[in-house]
């Protein structure tokens, strides 16, 4: 086991236990969720309102003062539970917000985690990429403000990063809706992948 699976599970925290049947899920939709999380200011909420348009609620996380807004997104003709979360660093947190973001991916079990990244700085931000991985998540990687990545000279190969690291890897620009049509499907098939049967 990886040392921060070793760690959560001192916590009690262990990893994504699967989606369905643990009696540990939140179920207040029944709907699947993506759960989009990253450092702050990396477009997080852009993305959020991208895909959920204009249906979200803002509410504080239960028992405490950290809001979490929640939207509906129609992803392939199926419909998900969005959940935009404060900005984090690593699953080791340090803040309450850090705490609250993830309580969300490790009592609510998302079928996706999608690690929202600023591509101008993924030697900063690809470690928690990795932390994310190791805790057996199911995690999407974006690569998001490639329009500031390209001006700056940066070219990232999103499809051999998704081969070193194994997961889906899409490019985007939030603020143009750039790569938000893959992103969409990305997150489809990574959610499809993960149902259960039941
Ligand atoms: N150039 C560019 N700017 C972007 C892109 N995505 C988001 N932004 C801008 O980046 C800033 C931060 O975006 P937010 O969505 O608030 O970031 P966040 O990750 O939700 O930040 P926190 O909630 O503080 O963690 C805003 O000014 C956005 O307009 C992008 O792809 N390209
Ligand atoms: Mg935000």
């Amino acid at each position: 086991m990886s040392l921060v699976g070793k760690v959560l599970s001192v916590l009690g925290l262990g990893g994504h236990g699967g989606c369905c049947g643990d009696g540990m899920q939140i179920k207040e939709t029944g709907l699947k969720k993506v759960a989009i999380v990253g450092s702050p200011n990396v477009g997080k909420s852009v993305v959020f309102n991208r895909l959920t348009g204009a249906r979200a609620t803002v509410s504080n996380y239960p028992g405490t003062t950290v809001s979490i807004s929640r939207g509906k997104a129609r992803i392939d003709g199926q419909e998900f539970e969005v959940m935009d979360t404060p900005g984090m660093y690593s699953l080791l947190p340090i803040t309450a917000e850090e705490g609250i973001a993830r309580s969300v991916l490790l009592t609510e079990k998302p079928e996706v985690v999608l690690h929202v990244v600023d591509a101008k700085n993924l030697e900063r931000m690809l470690p928690f990429t990795l932390q994310l991985i190791e805790a057996g998540l199911p995690v999407v990687l974006e690569l998001n403000m490639t329009d500031e990545a390209e001006a700056a000279g940066i070219k990232v190969d999103a499809r051999r990063l998704e081969e070193v690291l194994g997961i889906p890897v899409v490019a985007t620009v939030a603020t143009s809706g750039r790569g938000m049509d893959v992103l969409r499907r990305r997150l489809g098939e990574h959610a499809g992948n993960k149902s259960c049967a039941a």
